[in-house]
């Protein structure tokens, strides 16, 4: 064989490209040696298994569900603080992280039918123009719990840790958009990044979604720059992003450069067909459903999770020990959360503080007592202002796997 046909050979067997090889070295946070010879098929097992090296500037812990792009979740045990920490602070991607970003030449554009005259800021203006807020925001992925549905809906198999509640610092969008201009026919809003499409292709937009003018006016949606007081971390934005608290985490732009003011409902890549959207009515497990049938998530429903003690826990003996974690609904509030220990035979309340802020989690704690010894779960039922509980089951099947809000179980053994 010849030159030639032993470098397609080579090629047929699906060596990396350049640009993976430089994502990857840049997500270990070390140069891949050897990294031309790595095949295009395989995880770095850096990534993936028992005693993994992570993901630069993450928590080791992390579960790792896709690689291309980064996508991994945080185990319920990690998510304890009452904040939570950037290097736990899930990630989901759906393009390739912008590379050499320089925050002191990024600007934020602002176009569209709907804005008076298009405005661009740089970070410094905005930061001098515009008041600085804090607030704590539920950031959680539409799709997290998306493991359990069955038929099981294709994308990430997120199990319970799509979800975090750290810190953000930034300016109000809202306030932002009143010095813009809108004109009266403005209904929605959309946001642009800097990640780029998977396949390459310059031209194509990862993600494009937003959310009603209404939502978009409220205190709470910050364009942020920091996350617990320091830069975001790379992966989950940095230099700059939307954080749009207790809707789907699609919402929240990532690298954000550019929003968009529009005259009717944005109408970005994952904005339409089955993207996080629901059936309009309740639908059997594998049913079709047309497009039109289907509606944009809002508000993310009531949910909790068990944060402490860790699955698996060995409980000594009949002391009592305690149960905690955190609960969020949305734009809502959590009136009470309750536990069981007996499989939601009996629940018993348990100490619920008030949140910091609207979109903020609340966190819960209890007492539990184990009667004799042998496995018990620990089963935690939040419910809503307004009334709404979280399901013990799965709730309603949807093309996707979006919305899954049941409640989270965690197993522990009295010896
Ligand atoms: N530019 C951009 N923004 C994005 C995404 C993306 O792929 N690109 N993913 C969205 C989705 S689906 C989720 S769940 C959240 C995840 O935010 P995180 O990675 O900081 O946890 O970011 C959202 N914002
Ligand atoms: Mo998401």
């Amino acid at each position: 064989m010849d030159e030639n046909q032993s470098s397609k050979k080579v090629s047929r067997r699906g060596f990396i490209t350049k640009s993976t090889l430089a994502a990857f070295g840049s997500m270990l946070g070390a140069k891949m040696v050897f990294g031309e010879s790595f095949p295009k098929d395989l995880n770095p097992v850096g990534f993936q298994n028992e005693g993994a090296v992570g993901i630069d500037g993450k928590h080791k812990d992390l579960i790792i569900l896709n690689d291309k792009p980064i996508n991994a979740e945080t185990p319920a045990h990690l998510l304890d603080p009452k904040v939570t920490p950037a290097d736990v602070h899930f990630v989901r991607n759906n393009g390739v992280v912008p590379q050499n970003i320089d925050a002191k030449k990024w600007t934020l554009t602002f176009e569209g039918e709907s804005v008076k005259t298009t405005k661009s800021y740089t970070i410094a203006e905005l930061k001098s123009k515009f008041k600085t807020y804090t607030y704590q925001l539920t950031v959680e992925c539409g799709g997290n719990g998306r493991k359990e549905f069955n038929p099981p809906a294709k994308g990430n198999q997120w199990n319970v840790g799509a979800i975090a509640c750290a810190q953000w610092t930034g300016v109000r969008l809202k306030d932002v958009l009143q010095d813009v201009g809108l004109k009266p026919d403005a209904v929605y809003i959309g946001y642009y990044g800097a990640d780029t499409h998977l396949s390459g292709d310059p031209e194509k937009v990862v993600i494009s979604r937003g959310v009603p003018i209404k939502k978009a006016m409220d205190d709470e949606n910050l364009i942020a720059w920091a996350m617990n007081g320091e830069d975001i971390p790379v992966l989950n934005g940095h230099p700059l992003r939307l954080v749009i608290g207790g809707w789907p985490a699609s919402t929240s732009g990532k690298w954000l450069n550019k929003i968009v003011v529009r005259n009717k409902e944005h109408d970005g890549p994952k904005m339409g067909g089955t993207s996080y959207r629901v059936p309009k009515y309740p639908v059997a497990p594998g049913q079709k459903v047309p497009d039109e049938d289907m509606k944009i998530i809002e508000a993310m429903p009531v949910k909790s999770l068990i944060t402490y003690p860790k699955t698996g826990a060995l409980i000594k003996g009949s002391n009592s020990f305690e149960v905690r974690g955190h609960a969020w609904a949305g734009d809502l509030s959590i009136k009470k959360v309750e536990v069981s220990i007996d499989f939601g035979a009996t629940w018993q309340p348990s100490d619920l503080s008030t949140a910091l802020n609207k979109n903020a989690w609340q966190h819960f704690t209890a007492k539990l007592n184990l009667p004799q010894e042998g496995y018990y779960e620990v089963w935690a039922k939040a419910t809503d202002s307004n009334g709404k509980s979280q399901p013990m089951v799965i709730p309603g099947w949807n093309p996707k796997g979006y919305l899954n809000n049941a409640c989270h179980r965690i197993a522990v053994k009295r010896v």
